[in-house]
């Protein structure tokens, strides 16, 4: 059984969609961060960096329990435990071309967005910052736009990478995109969308748990 301790967030409904795809049950426990419960000492022994994704594996290698942080780690742990997700070792490109795109969301698209999400969204409203991180924002909407013009998911078949990338794109009007300017991810967005574990993990509200 994995424990999961989590918030729903984009880096938190990550885990939500590869969890609902992977179909086996699973304990939620609510790290709710805006009551800052990432800082209580019984979450940092979980992940001594105070944030949401974390999990505990009980059934983990040689049936031990096994802690883990960080959404991208977090996700490859499972695709290759379940076989699900991300191609095998022996399929080395395939393997490292979609491991390349999750890092590119872990890397680029939860950095940047996260930016653009907190200085647009901010009280007080800092010109250089929501400029800064609107353009780079765009930008990667841009890479991803061409990429997906000649892909039908981020790399040959639904991935983790995918999962990864999706709930970021989903809050796209706190990046200040509008989804028609950027058609091929339209189209991409809305066929994971569609996907029923996707759309069971994006309607997540724990909250309501607590
Ligand atoms: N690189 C980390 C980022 C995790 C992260 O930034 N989590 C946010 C929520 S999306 C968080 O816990 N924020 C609480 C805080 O910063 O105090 C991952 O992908 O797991």
């Amino acid at each position: 059984m994995i424990d999961l301790y989590n918030w729903h967030t984009s880096n938190g409904r990550k885990l939500f969609i590869m969890l609902e795809e992977l179909g086996d049950d699973y304990n939620t426990h609510v790290i709710n961060i805006g009551k800052d419960d990432q800082f209580a000492p019984e979450f940092t022994v979980i992940n001594p960096n105070g944030k949401i994704p974390a999990m505990i594996d009980q059934d983990g290698p040689g049936g031990e329990p096994f802690s883990l942080f960080e959404s991208g780690a977090m996700l490859m742990y499972l695709a290759d435990k379940y076989g699900k997700f991300l191609p095998p070792v022996d399929d080395v490109q395939n393997r490292y071309t979609t491991i390349q795109w999750l890092m590119f969301q872990m890397g680029g698209v939860g950095p940047m967005f996260g930016q653009a999400h907190h200085f647009r969204r901010a009280k007080t409203q800092v010109e250089y910052g929501i400029g800064r991180y609107t353009k780079e924002s765009r930008r990667l909407w841009g890479v991803l736009d061409g990429h997906l013009a000649g892909n039908e998911y981020m790399h040959v078949d639904y991935s983790i990478a995918d999962m990864a990338i999706y709930p970021w794109t989903a809050r796209y009007e706190w990046q200040g995109v509008a989804l028609e300017e950027f058609p091929n991810v339209k189209r991409w967005f809305e066929t994971i969308g569609a996907r029923p574990a996707v759309a069971k993990a994006m309607g997540i509200n724990l909250s309501e748990a607590v």
